[in-house]
């Protein structure tokens, strides 16, 4: 247990995804994104062969759902809105009533019970319509996100208090658009394609303005961006491994971050020099990494009112040598990742329980990006999925307790803290093999139901007392 406590106004809360929690896939108008697509052309691509066509069935028991935040004591829930439940085959036209609907319904049942509604714009649903014209490869995906974020904000800026454009870019476009597994899985080898990133970063910047512009006033309103903030700690004291360590997290968080949040703006100069380098050795006549303009470094400079940070885990970093001849984001990175084998694991051995390493990358964001509000979006340990889930108790217990110190100790300006996540639901790949919910959900149960597991009870405690009661 720890000696500080949290204060009054500092909200608790718990995070889901339509595509993972839904389900109705193309009921009510929702047309096809590129999850739906690459599950239904390829069921081999989700390691246990499930779908999420029905998922947590959210989209018909989200009264149950606000149930289950009530019971928490939950003062914030964050949810995503899917694209092609707004608008079908992703283009700005005929909107699905019905869709609109769902989510103004789900609005009101927050706001009735006291739970402010964080509304992530986007999380990795893309309308699959979208990705035949190479999607967010695309520069015209800036102008049909604007209009997609826009008809939301004309629905529910009167109640929604926090707005997230984006959910995890760096794995919507190195996994998306470099990757094998996540949709839609172009650029299979490994080409770091950073033209999604250019056009993901001057999206969010374009809806950033016209939030700020025309939205904000009607209820002071925030709106802001979510990074994957994995712990990068360095691999061996040498200078190399020190430098490996800083230069991993400025790939793998200041793509996104710097543009946006960072003091010059623009992407992190170690990437540039880099990508730079390497491009012009691979024979490119101009770096792979696109240019911003200085018109537009200044117009993405300071578009986001908060940072969130998901965070799961740590891991060493090491310098790695680059390999001639291979074109991959990892490569442009000089740096190789690894968990220390010292280090705790949870039962499905995904990620390594080290609660010092939150504290030690939020410190890092307070330094890199001048101080920002944060806000912990996502941070919850996978299992199979029993009630009996000590090892998620004891992984919130440490984590909560390392918060703590970086709000007290550290001054990191934290905000609120969210559990990834409210129920078992699809984790992309993983399936339903992967449980991360404080409340299990029974898959096998056309009834869907929600049963709460030692978590959740454990997380309730924290909530009323404000303090991190005794854990396993
Ligand atoms: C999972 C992951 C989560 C989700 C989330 C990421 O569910 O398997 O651990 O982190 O992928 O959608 O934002």
């Amino acid at each position: 247990a720890s000696n500080y406590s949290f204060s009054s106004d500092f909200l608790f809360g718990a995070s889901t995804s339509a595509y993972q929690i839904e389900g109705a896939w193309n009921e009510s108008g929702r047309g096809e994104s590129i999850w739906d697509y690459q599950i239904h052309n390829d069921p081999r691509s989700i390691r246990d062969l499930n779908n999420a066509d029905i998922a947590c069935d959210s989209y018909h028991k989200y009264k149950e759902d606000v149930r289950l935040l009530k019971e928490l004591g939950a003062g914030l829930y964050r949810f995503s809105v899917s694209w092609s439940r707004i608008y079908p085959d992703g283009f700005p036209h005929n909107p699905n009533q019905e869709g609109l609907a769902y989510y103004s319904n789900l609005i009101d049942a927050l706001l009735a019970e006291n739970i402010v509604p964080v509304l992530t714009i986007y999380h990795w649903d893309l309308p699959e319509r979208l990705q035949e014209f190479g999607g967010w490869t695309n520069s015209s995906i800036v102008e049909l996100y604007t209009e997609y974020a826009r008809i939301l904000l004309d629905n529910y800026s009167d109640r929604v208090k926090y707005w997230v454009t984006f959910n995890e870019p760096f794995l919507i476009c190195t996994e998306g658009y470099g990757g094998p597994l996540f949709a839609p899985r172009v650029n299979q080898s490994g080409i770091a394609d950073y033209q999604c990133a250019h056009n993901l970063i001057k999206s969010h910047a374009a809806v950033y303005h016209l939030f700020n512009n025309t939205y904000r006033s009607k209820n002071n309103a925030k709106m802001g961006i979510v990074f994957v903030a994995e712990g990068h700690t360095a691999g061996s004291s040498s200078a190399q491994d020190i430098e490996a360590a800083e230069r991993s997290k400025q790939f793998k968080i200041g793509l996104f971050a710097n543009p946006i949040f960072g003091k010059d703006g623009d992407y992190p100069k170690v990437m540039r020099d880099l990508v730079a380098k390497k491009s012009a050795e691979e024979g490119f006549s101009k770096s792979r990494l696109p240019e911003f303009t200085p018109d537009e470094i200044k117009y993405i400079k300071g578009t986001s009112d908060f940072f969130g940070a998901n965070h799961y885990t740590t891991k060493l970093s090491k310098y790695s040598a680059p390999v001639k001849g291979v074109t991959s984001y990892t490569n442009d990175m000089e740096a190789e990742l690894s968990f220390d084998p010292s280090w705790p694991k949870d039962p499905l051995n995904r990620f390594a329980i080290v609660p010092w390493g939150f504290r030690e990358v939020l410190v890092w964001i307070k330094n890199t990006y001048n101080n920002p509000e944060v806000h912990i979006t996502e941070n919850g340990s996978p299992d199979s999925g029993g009630l009996e889930d000590n090892v998620r108790v004891t992984f919130i217990g440490l984590y909560l307790e390392a918060l703590l110190q970086a709000i007290n100790e550290d001054k990191v300006n934290i905000r609120s803290y969210s559990v990834w996540t409210l129920m078992d639901n699809f984790s992309w790949v993983r399936g339903y093999s992967n449980r991360l919910g404080l409340y299990q959900v029974n898959m096998s149960d056309p009834n869907r139901p929600r049963t709460a597991k030692l978590s959740a009870k454990f997380y309730k405690e924290v909530i009323a007392n404000r303090v991190v009661g005794d854990y396993p």
